[in-house]
Order: structure tokens, then C-alpha cells, then sequence
């Protein structure tokens, strides 16, 4: 085992106890070269993570004037189903890389210099920071918000401490992990303390027979999780919290009426759809219904990681806002006679606003839109976040 710089003198006698004995870790998996292929694996599937994590954050706040592209129509459903399964990947990498290195802590001496205490300090922001990522994402998921944070900010923010501590370590171990992987393996002399040496003969599980197991489980994880977004395969969902073709015509739930506190205004026969613009007008739901002879094949996309193709019908989003006199270029937002909760009313702008698939829709999968999936009238739009999919819409306002 020489994961750890032997070439520095071992703590006092009287220290000599517990871990900071000299022979504490004999596993001969605590090695600089699974150590390495470890953390590159992780550091693949967690930039994955990040990158897909980051196109999720700004289709839901875009910075400034940007404003994203509604097509092709299932490039959200790609970032954010790769997103999940490479955050799932993560946890038995993670996992796999902590119990590697975690002799390291009892390294001695403590420390040595200051770009050697900046690179130990790091590890705190670092492991913390995925620690916290991949439990909240989890928890996420699972719809189980114990936590009294909001979700999306901590999430977005944790994912820049934790890339800024992964930049650092990366560059700290950029040469160990080049003097054990690929070809240039054991050509560093000056790194022979950090080179891994044959596998000894011994007992227990050998380093490829560890890299198989956190492979398979890394592997079978994804392979288990990724069914739910990938088209056509959701019967493959053994191991996600849901799957895309359970809930009410075929489509799964989030918030449902009850929750969203509109089972009995939704349904009010005094519903009217508004729309407000320089010639505002209302339409009556049979009005609407006789406006609205358009259909979509769209998905529905949740930022969970879940999502399901649907044909939606209803009245096409354009040919409202053409007839309430708004311009082409002016954002509008949907509302929904849900009154409280962060996803109630959404922003359209103008290349969602006026996409031909964007709809207003009051039909699902040819019957009328079941209440929980937005009855009487839900805003579908190709290449944009579940969370911005308004349901129970009863106006649409110029912004
Ligand atoms: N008014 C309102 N609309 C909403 C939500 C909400 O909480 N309130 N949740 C959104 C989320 S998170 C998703 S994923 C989709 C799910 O649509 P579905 O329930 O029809 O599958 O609805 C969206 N529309
Ligand atoms: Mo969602």
C-alpha cells in the first residue's frame, strides 16, 4: 500500500497507535492507481452532472436577454435525463474513491507546506460539497423535501463550491494520477512513492475485481434509471422513483389538484381563459375547445429526470396572443388559478411563445386533460423544463 509518501519520517513513537500505525491499512485496494481510475470516472460523471446541471439552471432563470431555443424538441429531456443518471452514477464512485483514500487522512506528517495544507483544505469543500449534492439531488428525485432550503438555489450554488474544490484537487493530483494511468504509468521516478506496484498476491477482493464491482454498480444504476427518460423504455424503470407511463392517462403526477389547492375552482363552470394584451379578450371553455383543433407530440419533461411523450390538442399559444394583438417579440406569462406555490405562473418567451407546437392544450393523448395534468387548460411547449409546463392556466398576460 503506497498510497501514502513514505518518504517523509513516521509520526513520534508515542503517536505510533490506531490509524497512525504504521501497518493500519492493509487492504490492498487503498492503491494510487484505483485511487486514480476512480477519480476520473467521478470526475466525468460529475462534470456531466455539472454541465447538464447548469443548461437546467438557466432554461429556468435565463441570465439577462438570453433567451433559449425551443427546438430540437427533446434536447432538455436529453441534458436532464443524462443529468440524473450521472449524478446516480456518482454514488457508488463516490463511495468506492472515499473508502480508497481514506488512509490519507492519517497522513504524516499533517502538514508539510502551504500549497500542500491549500490542497488538504480543499477536500473539505470538495467532499462535503458532492456529499451534499448527490443526497439533495436524491432527495429531490424522491420528492422528499425534508430539508428547509430551497431546493434549486442550494443545489445550483453547492454545484460551484464543489467544481472550484474539483479544479483544485484535479491540478494537485494531476501528475499522481498520470504517473498510475495509461501508458505513461511508473515513467515518473521522482513519483515512486505515489506509483502503484504490481498487485501483491493475497486475500480478498483483487483491484480488478473492485473496479468490476463499482463498475457494474455504477453501470447498473444508470442502465436501471435512465428508462425513464429515454423513449420507449420504461418498462426498463427498476431502479427510478417513478415511472413515466403510471398516473392518470399514462402520465405521471408531481403536483397534483388536491395539493395545488384547485380541484374545485378548476372545475368551475364559470371558468374563463384570459388573455391580456393591447385588445384583451375572454374565451368561455367551449369557446376554447372550439378554437382549439391543433395537436403536438411533445414530452414532458420533469427536472427529476423523468419524462413521457404525450399528443397534446388544444388551441396553438400564437394564434392567441396574434389575436389579443401582441407583438412578436413581447414575453408573456401564463398563470394558473393555482394561488401559491413557486411553479404557478410562467414566462413564455418569444421562441417558445411562438413555436406552431406551443399549445395551450385542453386534450391529452385524445380525451379531455385529466384535472391532474392541468384540466382545463395546461401550457406544453417543445424544449422547456416541467416546472415551467404551467397547469390549470386561466391567463395569459403581455409582459
Ligand atoms: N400550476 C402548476 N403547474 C405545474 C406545476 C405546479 O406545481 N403548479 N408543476 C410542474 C411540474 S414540476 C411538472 S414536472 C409538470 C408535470 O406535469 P404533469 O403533472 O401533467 O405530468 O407540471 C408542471 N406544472
Ligand atoms: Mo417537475
Amino acid at each position: 500500500m503506497n498510497l501514502l509518501d513514505r518518504s517523509f519520517p513516521p509520526p513520534p513513537e508515542r503517536l505510533r497507535r490506531g490509524p497512525l500505525r504504521g501497518d493500519a491499512f492493509t487492504s490492498r485496494l487503498h492503491d494510487p492507481r484505483v485511487a486514480s481510475l476512480l477519480g476520473m470516472w467521478l470526475g466525468v460523471a460529475f462534470v456531466t452532472a455539472f454541465l447538464t446541471g447548469l443548461v437546467s439552471h438557466f432554461m429556468q432563470h435565463p441570465p439577462g436577454q438570453f433567451t433559449w431555443w425551443s427546438r430540437p424538441v427533446w434536447f432538455y429531456r436529453l441534458t436532464q435525463g443524462v443529468h440524473v443518471a450521472a449524478g446516480l452514477a456518482c454514488v457508488p464512485l463516490l463511495l468506492a474513491k472515499l473508502w480508497t483514500v481514506y488512509p490519507r487522512l492519517w497522513e504524516w506528517p499533517p502538514v508539510r507546506n502551504a500549497a500542500h495544507a491549500l490542497e488538504r483544505i480543499s477536500i473539505i469543500p470538495l467532499i462535503a460539497g458532492a456529499l451534499f449534492q448527490l443526497a439533495t439531488g436524491i432527495a429531490n428525485i424522491a420528492q422528499w423535501y425534508q430539508f428547509r432550503f430551497f431546493f434549486t438555489v442550494t443545489h445550483y450554488w453547492v454545484a460551484w463550491i464543489t467544481i472550484g474544490a474539483l479544479v483544485v484537487h484535479v491540478a494537485a493530483k494531476l501528475a499522481v494520477v498520470r504517473a498510475n494511468v495509461g501508458r505513461r504509468r511508473a515513467s515518473r521516478a521522482h513519483l515512486t512513492d505515489r506509483v502503484s506496484e504490481p498487485e501483491p498476491p493475497g486475500e480478498g477482493l483483487s483491484r480488478r475485481g473492485f473496479g468490476i464491482a463499482v463498475g457494474t454498480a455504477a453501470g447498473v444504476i444508470t442502465v436501471s434509471t435512465a428508462g425513464q427518460f429515454v423513449p420507449g423504455a420504461g418498462g426498463t424503470v427498476l431502479l427510478s422513483p417513478r415511472s413515466p407511463t403510471l398516473g392518470p392517462q399514462g402520465l405521471p403526477v408531481n403536483r397534483t389538484a388536491a395539493a395545488a389547492g384547485v380541484v374545485r375552482i378548476a372545475r368551475d363552470a364559470g371558468y374563463r381563459l384570459e388573455v391580456v394584451g393591447p385588445r384583451p379578450f375572454t374565451l368561455t371553455l367551449a369557446e376554447l375547445h372550439d378554437l382549439g383543433r391543433a395537436t403536438s407530440r411533445l414530452p414532458i419533461t420533469c427536472v427529476e429526470g423523468w419524462s413521457a411523450d404525450a399528443t397534446w390538442g388544444g388551441v396553438r399559444l400564437r394564434d392567441l396572443l396574434d389575436r389579443a394583438g401582441i407583438p412578436a417579440d413581447a414575453s408573456v406569462r401564463a398563470e394558473s388559478l393555482e394561488a401559491r406555490g413557486g411553479y404557478r405562473t410562467s414566462e413564455v418567451a418569444p421562441p417558445h411563445a411562438r413555436d406552431h407546437l406551443t399549445l395551450l392544450a385542453t386534450r391529452l393523448n385524445g380525451e379531455l386533460l385529466d384535472i391532474e395534468h392541468g384540466y382545463p387548460a395546461r401550457l406544453i411547449a417543445p424544449n422547456r423544463p416541467g416546472v415551467l409546463q404551467t397547469k390549470w392556466v386561466h391567463r395569459v398576460v403581455m409582459l
